[in-house]
């Protein structure tokens, strides 16, 4: 007897995506938000069915996804959060986290969690697309398979 095991998938065929991004370090952000569009495409989801939101900093990314969720059947949350000389870096990042995190439980849409939050300019750029990958495109994909994957579990038993 075999185990009922689910794994979602890439199909991005009509799923509603949100992509709530931050201005904040904006050429990072872009350069983010742009990798993610693209696979966001490539895996068939529709333009009119992407909603961008951007807002001010990282620390505005939970406002944005819980306004958006009852729309979407996933999100994609992007910012870049530098460290500096003082706490803020703390502050800022772990609020996004946070926030996040509690916006995706409480309203069950799954968010991808495409925050950098890195040590100096380098290393995020790095990951904007540089050595390192785009952080935003791999959200974009993740994003995909958790809402593949909560359609499947919705349909079962
Ligand atoms: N917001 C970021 O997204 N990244 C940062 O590195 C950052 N730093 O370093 O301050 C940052 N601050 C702004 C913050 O997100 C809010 O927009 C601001 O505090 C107003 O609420």
């Amino acid at each position: 007897m075999p185990y009922r095991t689910f794994q979602g998938n890439l199909d991005g065929t009509d799923l509603r995506i949100g992509v709530v991004v931050s201005r904040f370090n904006e050429f990072i952000t872009e350069a983010l938000a742009k990798g993610a569009l693209e696979t966001l495409e490539k895996y068939g989801c529709r333009r009119e069915d992407i909603m961008v939101v951007k807002v001010p900093g990282a620390w505005e990314l939970p406002a944005a996804a819980q306004a958006i969720a009852s729309r979407c059947d996933a999100i994609v949350a992007l910012g870049a959060v530098v460290r500096g000389d003082t706490p803020h870096f703390d502050y800022v990042a772990g609020g996004a986290a946070t926030g996040l995190n509690q916006v995706g439980i409480q309203t069950g849409v799954p968010i991808a969690f495409g925050v950098l939050t890195t040590d100096n300019m380098q290393q995020a750029m790095d990951r904007a697309g540089g050595k390192s990958g785009n952080k935003g495109s791999e959200a974009a994909e993740v994003a995909i398979e958790l809402a593949t994957l909560l359609r499947q579990l919705k349909a079962q038993r």
